[in-house]
């Protein structure tokens, strides 16, 4: 992959963080969705590369944009495959509340798993903890684990938990262990990234959440050197098959990094809708406008973060063609 990319892929987020921003505590999740889905497709149609898309908005029948197999870019350069998620956190959005983030991350063609939208059981850690973690053992034990590897007490260690009735029995688990937990109520992209940014305060990330958002979290730690194992969740015969087709047959398989992102090489980027423990979301100073934006890659271990500022004289519709 051409390293190139890297910087056209914050023209992407950016162009979708900031049309959906737009839709901030107005309670209306889908328009929010289509303002940022829309920019990025918009903002793709100028990147030299061969993209297609093995995460996005859905199949082609349901989704007019960023399908899955969709071809994005002009069609020179590399071929790579492309997990989006135009706005992570619809609801987010639409409450103004915490964690919206426009994410895209790309990989060499054929190396990002094509995981179907069904639910994962995932666990999530930052650097100090790869290696340590192990989704088949017990919650007491993964904590016990993490604590050791970042040098203190189960008591000091901060898990990020999707606040869902179904993760009622993890939670007692958490609290009987000692541990500290932050609820969220959506965005697990985000609560799996924070974990391995120290200023975050979050160590951990424990759930059910989405698989499309486990492959694109998963892609941000391979770039920040983190780890990610998941399960896939089928919750009816036609998920079950739709595992079987990828050819996971045993429901119980685990999925390590190399299955998630085969290659040696990703490059993710992440901007602010909303206001995150690791980036601003964005706001709307009049003539301009300023976004944050987290951009990585695997193959150089760099990660950068970079200050956006938006001229909306210039820019009126907030995406250049
Ligand atoms: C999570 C969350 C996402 O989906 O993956 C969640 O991080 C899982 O689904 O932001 P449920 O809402 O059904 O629990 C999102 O909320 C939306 O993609
Ligand atoms: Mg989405
Ligand atoms: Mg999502």
């Amino acid at each position: 992959m051409e390293r190139s990319l890297t910087m056209e892929l914050v023209r992407v987020t950016e162009a979708a963080a900031l049309k959906s921003a737009r839709w901030m505590g107005r309670g209306k999740k889908e328009e929010a969705d289509d303002a940022a889905t829309t920019a990025m497709r918009a903002v793709f149609d100028t990147i030299p590369m061969q993209g297609t898309v093995v995460i996005g908005e859905g199949e082609m029948d349901e989704a007019p944009m960023l399908y899955i197999g969709e071809q994005l870019g002009t069609g020179n350069g590399p071929g790579v495959d492309v997990a989006v998620d135009p706005l992570e956190g619809t609801s987010i959005v639409a409450n103004g509340s915490w964690n919206a983030l426009s994410v895209i991350a790309i990989a060499d063609k054929g190396t990002l798993l094509h995981a179907p939208d069904m639910y994962m059981d995932k666990i999530a850690v930052g650097p100090q903890a790869v290696g340590k973690i192990d989704i088949n053992a017990s919650t007491l034990e993964n904590l016990q684990a993490v604590a050791k590897a970042k040098h203190k007490a189960v008591e000091d260690v901060v898990v990020t938990v999707l606040d869902r009735p179904r993760h009622q029995k993890l939670i007692e688990e958490i609290r009987e262990a000692g541990a500290r937990i932050k609820l969220i109520s959506n965005g697990d992209v985000a609560g799996a990234i924070n974990t391995a940014f120290d200023e975050t305060g979050v160590d951990i990330l424990m759930g059910i959440g989405g698989a499309p958002e486990g492959v694109i979290a998963a892609a941000a730690l391979k770039c920040l050197g983190g780890e990610m194992q998941g399960k896939l969740v089928p919750t009816n015969k036609e998920e079950a098959d739709r595992c079987a087709k990828m050819g996971i047959v045993d429901i119980n398989k685990v999925l390590y990094m190399n299955d998630f992102c085969s290659g040696d090489d990703a490059i993710f980027a992440a901007t602010g809708v909303t206001d995150g423990e690791l980036l601003k979301g964005v706001q709307f100073k009049g003539t301009e406008a300023t976004t944050e934006t987290v951009v990585m890659r695997a193959k150089s271990g760099t990660v950068r973060f970079i200050d956006g500022t938006h001229s909306l004289q210039k820019k009126p519709d907030l995406v250049i063609k």
